[in-house]
């Protein structure tokens, strides 16, 4: 056979990027960024040509493994292993209750087309209420805040890149993240054209980052105290500098005089000590905003997995609203996907505090309680403890604060089950593993991303490659455990198993329960695309692989809104309420503490793809960057092993100098940890990396929200 080549994607990261692939006798052989692509443009990062490494990878699992008496595996048929877990899963919800049975899902999801049509429906069939995920350890502020001022969580304005004269990022390092919350792929060259235009990049990050490198101007901040700085600006650009009636007059917006109120005090002088910034440069970083005729405010992880994330986000929204930014072109816009999630009510607004975890009373968000609390949840006994964990794409003992804690609590399990390509920190203590197949293998379209993305476009991607024999695709593991449950209860109650196949198979409420069970990925994104708005058909989309153009985002929130009182809610109740907070608990550390923040690298992803050689070669990745004068304090130098203890826990890190970190402050990136035994993986270089989040704190959350705090956790460093 010749090669050919062909079109396809990485899902690795929210950037999305088109690529062009060259398959050789069933194997991708080369791969590059899809020139064509009219959101990436060609674009791509190490990761994606990583991704032969994933497509090829003895280690990643093709079929199911089931634990042995003396903790090994050995394979088991898909058939008996959906029996057995169909088994464990409804005999826990009749013994325990509905509660019995707990859900984790992971990062991954989101970049699957098969889990967000089967895998979601199935799982919220299981009835539920201790749902974890990734999101109360990431994004949850955004989520909580959108829904809290535009009505729906996913109603979230995404900076236009393209076209600002201003871009001010604050915790948050593109350069290597690609975005987030903003699809932004080629991200260094957009800004490349944002300075062509003239315009001006502005980062506030504790470290010194690629970002920050590239930017026109950087100020330091001290880890979690950006509430107060942006409170500082917002009191600028509100009673300093006064808001342009006309400027703002596009849009209803209410709760503009609570909002005034809220940052009369809040003064540069005030929030300088608090932050480590100059008064006269919060001042600056103020009235450069508000003079550029497009400018637009986005923050991301460091500024939501903080003690104030919420407030952050908050904040950030209120700054472009304020300055007549907000649903401005080069402002911070909405975008129009395709397949518009919320105007398709595809996704729910989103709801608060309509229960809470049981050991800890936490409040759930869009039907999910706080990872932090999941393993509180599994270790202490009672009505609603978790008996039965099914882990999907995830992997929380590395991901999530207190993992080495969440790691000893699921030992405890009475069973556990993992949908996940690997033996992780996590997975290795799954009774049954089910593997689904890789993103060559199986047909894509970025339900979320086209969401978020700076650009509008449309792009669907079929499989590259053939599954291997025997291999499932991850909707066929959630259709047949669907069956496999169903089966199961009618052998307990007698009852016709339809009722459940109708909750539970195929995403569109349009589709008759029949057609459903049959229905694949592909045959409701073509339904989706059939029923909606657009213009767009399955078959335009497989005659364009490349993607379908759909133009810059525009302004349009106006008509779009979903908030119920038809107005922009600028100073959200439960926000103000939260301010109480920022005044009496903004970080406090003992003498001789430092702060811990995180790091991600260009050729990292969470905790996976470790095992991919050309990613994880050449030199350690996973120092603890230090300021030399806290180094010096410490007693140590570049290359000591040291131990980084916080009030969670401690781990052996070898620490490194650099210049680019601010006094106080110390950087250790996550995702790492991969040698608690039982993890089968070969790791070719990044061995020794201990995991942040063995250090992180389970118990210090965002509390308004229930997001850990990642960034700015107080921690010791002394010679090992
Ligand atoms: N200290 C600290 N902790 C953090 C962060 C931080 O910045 N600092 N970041 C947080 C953030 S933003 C995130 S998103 C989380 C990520 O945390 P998680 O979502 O818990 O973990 P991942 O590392 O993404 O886990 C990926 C797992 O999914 C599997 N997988 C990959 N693709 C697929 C697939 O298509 N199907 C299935 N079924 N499995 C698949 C992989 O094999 C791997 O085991 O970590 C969070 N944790
Ligand atoms: N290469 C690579 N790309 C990725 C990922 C990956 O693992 N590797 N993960 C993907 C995922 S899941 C996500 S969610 C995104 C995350 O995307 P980003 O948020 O852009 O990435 P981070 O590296 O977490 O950036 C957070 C920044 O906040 C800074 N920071 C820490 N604490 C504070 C603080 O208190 N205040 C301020 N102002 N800044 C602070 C950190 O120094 C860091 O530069 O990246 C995605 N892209
Ligand atoms: S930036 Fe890299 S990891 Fe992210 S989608 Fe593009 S190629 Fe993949
Ligand atoms: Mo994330």
């Amino acid at each position: 056979m010749t090669p050919i080549t062909t079109r396809s994607v990485c899902n690795l990261c929210e950037a999305i990027c088109g690529l062009q692939v060259t398959v050789d006798a069933g194997k991708v052989t080369d791969i590059r960024g899809d020139r064509d692509d009219p959101l990436s443009r060609g674009h791509i990062c190490p990761k994606a040509t990583a991704l032969t490494d994933l497509h090829l990878d003895p280690d990643r699992l093709r079929t199911p493994l089931r634990k042995t008496a003396d903790g090994g595996w050995e394979d088991i048929s898909w058939k008996a292993a959906a029996t057995l877990v169909a088994d464990k899963i409804v005999s826990t919800q009749e013994k325990y209750g509905r509660d019995g049975v707990a859900v984790y899902t992971g990062n991954p999801n989101v970049h699957s087309l098969g889990f967000v049509t089967h895998g979601v429906p199935f799982l919220g069939a299981l009835g539920t209420r201790n749902m974890f995920s990734a999101t109360s350890a990431d994004q949850l502020p955004i989520q909580l805040t959108a829904h809290l001022m535009y009505g729906h969580q996913l109603q979230i304005p995404i900076p236009d890149l393209d076209h600002t004269d201003h871009l001010l990022i604050i915790g948050a390092n593109p350069v290597v993240s690609n975005g987030s919350m903003m699809t932004a792929p080629d991200f260094r060259n957009r800004m490349r054209e944002l300075r062509r235009r003239g315009g001006r990049l502005v980062v506030i990050d504790p470290r010194r980052t690629e970002t920050a490198a590239i930017a026109d101007e950087h100020h330091y901040v001290r880890p979690g105290t950006d509430a107060a700085l942006l409170l500082a600006v917002l009191h600028v650009l509100v009673h300093e500098a006064g808001v342009d009636d006309k400027r703002i007059a596009h849009l209803p917006l209410a709760g503009l005089d609570e909002l005034e109120a809220a940052c009369r005090s809040t003064t540069p002088e005030w929030a300088a000590p608090l932050t480590g910034v100059d008064a006269e440069d919060i001042r600056s970083i103020a009235t450069d905003f508000a003079a550029a005729e497009r400018a637009v405010a986005y923050g991301r992880m460091g500024v939501s997995t903080q003690q104030f994330g919420t407030l952050c986000q908050w904040a950030i929204q209120a700054i472009n609203a304020v300055t007549g930014n907000l649903d401005r072109v080069g402002g911070a816009l909405l975008t129009d996907p395709e397949i518009d999630l919320v105007a398709r009510k595809l996704s729910g607004r989103g709801h608060f505090d309509k229960w809470r975890s049981r050991v800890r009373d936490l409040p759930e968000f869009g039907g999910e309680l706080p990872v932090s609390t999941l393993a509180d949840e599994i270790s202490t006994p009672g009505e609603r403890q978790i008996k039965t964990l099914i882990t999907v794409a995830g992997n929380p003992v590395s991901s999530s604060p207190g993992g080495s804690g969440l790691d000893e609590a699921l030992a405890g399990l009475d069973f556990m089950v993992s949908i996940d390509f690997y033996v992780n920190e996590t997975t290795r203590h799954a009774d049954l593993i089910l593997p689904p197949t890789m993103i060559f293998e199986r047909d894509h379209y970025d339900l979320i991303f086209h969401q978020l993305a700076v650009h509008n476009s449309a792009r669907f991607s079929p499989a590259v490659v053939e599954k291997s024999a025997g291999a499932k695709h991850d909707w066929e593991i959630f259709r047949d455990l669907t069956s496999a449950i169903a089966r199961r209860r009618a052998t307990s109650h007698g009852r016709g198993i339809n009722a459940l196949r109708r909750r539970a198979a195929g995403m569109p409420a349009q589709v008759k329960s029949r057609a459903r069970s049959r229905a694949t990925p592909r045959t409701l994104l073509a339904l989706l695309l059939r029923t909606g708005p657009g213009k767009l058909t399955l078959s335009a989309l497989l005659r364009s692989p490349s993607g379908v153009d759909l133009g810059p985002l525009r302004p349009g929130l106006r008509g779009k809104l979903v908030a119920k009182s038809g107005a922009v809610q600028l100073a959200p109740p439960l926000l103000l309420a939260d301010l109480d907070r920022l005044h009496t608990d903004l970080v406090s550390i003992a003498d001789g503490q430092l702060l811990l923040i995180g790091r991600r690298h260009l050729r990292s992803n969470n905790s996976w793809m470790n095992n991919s050689p050309r990613l994880s070669k050449g030199q350690a990745r996973h120092h603890l960057l230090m300021h030399p004068k806290d180094l010096a304090g410490c007693g140590l130098s570049t290359g000591d092993r040291a131990v980084l203890r916080s009030r969670a826990g401690s781990v052996t890190v070898t620490v490194a100098e650099t210049d680019d970190i601010m006094p106080g402050v110390v950087s250790l990136p996550h995702g790492f940890g991969q040698r608690r035994s039982g993890v089968r993986l070969a790791v070719a270089g990044q061995v020794d990396a201990p995991s942040a989040n063995d250090v992180t704190d389970p118990m210090h959350l965002d509390t308004v929200s229930g997001n850990a705090v990642l960034n700015g956790v107080p921690v010791t460093v002394s010679p090992s």
